[in-house]
């Protein structure tokens, strides 16, 4: 945890301890308060609900997202990773740069640490997050690492140069289809960005995760972070970077995380097929605490980095209301906010959040949705249950 969240975390704490304690609540109710009060369940959540998924991955239970959550610790960061995770030896790493660049380039570890340090708070979610699943695949770190863009440039790319391709250690054998009986091959994670998205400055190469080095699970020793963009650009365990003037079609490019759509034009159904990229609006409300009659939601806003207009909860079908952004939001990180309820009479009750961009976009109803036919890039308003 950084400094600056314990510190956060202590003054809230400090401060109720403070006044509770002046008005006689007993010594061993204050640690509970100070954590924000009695959680209030959500009652759309199945008891059975199991936070945690089967296989290698992991996920954050966003039911414990309170005030205080702005960095998620790294050991409650979700991870996915659609192969074994890949063991990499960090005293032999390489990454390359390769392909239609003036100068190739090789570097080891403590090369590439050397490199000029940028840190940048960052949050992102698996494109494959949904309400149903309570948005679980989600996190917000603080990386650490070197520009990409820097080092492309050193590389020099070639002006013929049309997608940088990032291929990562980790493998597993694909089917390929190509006339007769499918064939096997083994193949390692890639994925591609267009030249002018991978030449932005805030893309990093990251080493560092919340102050400490890059844990297994999250990519060591080296892996890709490309903010306001969902999870499955962010190549972990990434050790070859390759330029060249074709568009990469590997599986996580062109054949999975492909987003269908069906559009209508004219009098003519066309099927948008598009490779899952930048992060689109959504927020969500993560949990609800009490303290005496005050109930407070928090929640988080993840978006592709375009500022926000508004962040507005509704109650009950009532009328939209804004929520109060926390201070420590920053371009890129997810945004945390709270909305106080008031008047909350007993029984049951719902809410939902909203978030709306500066160029007007509007988070969707779910209804809204129907025409995108596959999973992927549900940012969907998520109406919750509660009752009180
Ligand atoms: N090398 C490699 N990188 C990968 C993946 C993978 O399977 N292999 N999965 C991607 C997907 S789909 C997601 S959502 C993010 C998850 O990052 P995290 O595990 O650090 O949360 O990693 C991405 N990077
Ligand atoms: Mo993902």
């Amino acid at each position: 945890m950084t400094e600056q969240i314990s510190r956060r975390k202590a003054i809230q704490g400090g401060a109720a301890l403070v006044g509770l304690a002046a008005l006689g609540v007993p010594q061993w109710m204050l640690p509970a308060l100070a954590e924000g009060g009695e959680v209030v369940p959500w009652t759309d959540v199945p008891a059975n609900f199991n936070p945690n998924p089967p296989t290698g991955s992991r996920t954050l239970d966003t039911r414990t997202i309170r005030e205080s959550s702005f960095i998620t610790p790294t050991e409650e960061f979700f991870a996915v990773q659609h192969y074994e995770q890949a063991q990499v030896d960090p005293a032999t790493y390489k990454l390359r740069v390769t392909g239609l660049v003036n100068k190739p380039i090789e570097l080891s570890l403590d090369e590439l640490k050397r490199r000029r340090r940028i840190e940048q708070i960052i949050g992102f979610e698996c494109s494959g997050n949904n309400p149903a699943r309570l948005n679980t695949l989600v996190g917000n770190a603080r990386w650490a690492g070197t520009s990409l863009s820097a080092l492309l440039r050193e590389a020099g790319l070639k002006p013929t140069a049309r997608e940088v391709v990032f291929f990562a250690a980790d493998k597993g054998t694909e089917e390929i289809v190509h006339g007769g009986p499918p064939q096997k091959y083994e193949q390692t994670f890639g994925r591609s960005l267009a030249v002018e998205d991978a030449t932005k400055p805030e893309i990093l190469i990251a080493w560092e995760m919340n102050g400490g080095p890059l844990p297994v699970s999250h990519g060591a020793p080296v892996r890709l972070i490309v903010p306001g963009w969902y999870g499955v650009a962010n190549v972990k365990w990434l050790n070859h970077v390759h330029a060249q003037d074709t568009r990469f079609m590997g599986r996580f490019m062109a054949r999975d995380y492909v987003t269908m759509t069906e559009k209508k034009i004219g009098d003519q159904t066309i099927w948008d097929e598009t490779s899952v990229s930048r992060i689109r609006l959504k927020s969500m409300i993560a949990s609800i605490t009490r303290n005496g009659d005050k109930y407070t939601a928090t929640g988080f806003v993840l978006g592709d980095g375009t500022p926000l207009r508004s962040v507005e909860v509704r109650v009950d079908n009532g009328q939209w209301q804004p929520a109060s952004m926390d201070r420590a939001n920053t371009q890129y990180s997810w945004k945390l906010f709270t909305y106080e309820c008031t008047g909350l009479g007993p029984g049951d009750h719902s809410i939902v959040s909203r978030a709306t961009d500066a160029n007007g976009t509007v988070q969707p109803e779910e209804t809204d949705l129907q025409s995108k036919k596959t999973r992927w890039e549900n940012n969907a308003q998520f109406v919750r249950k509660f009752k009180v």
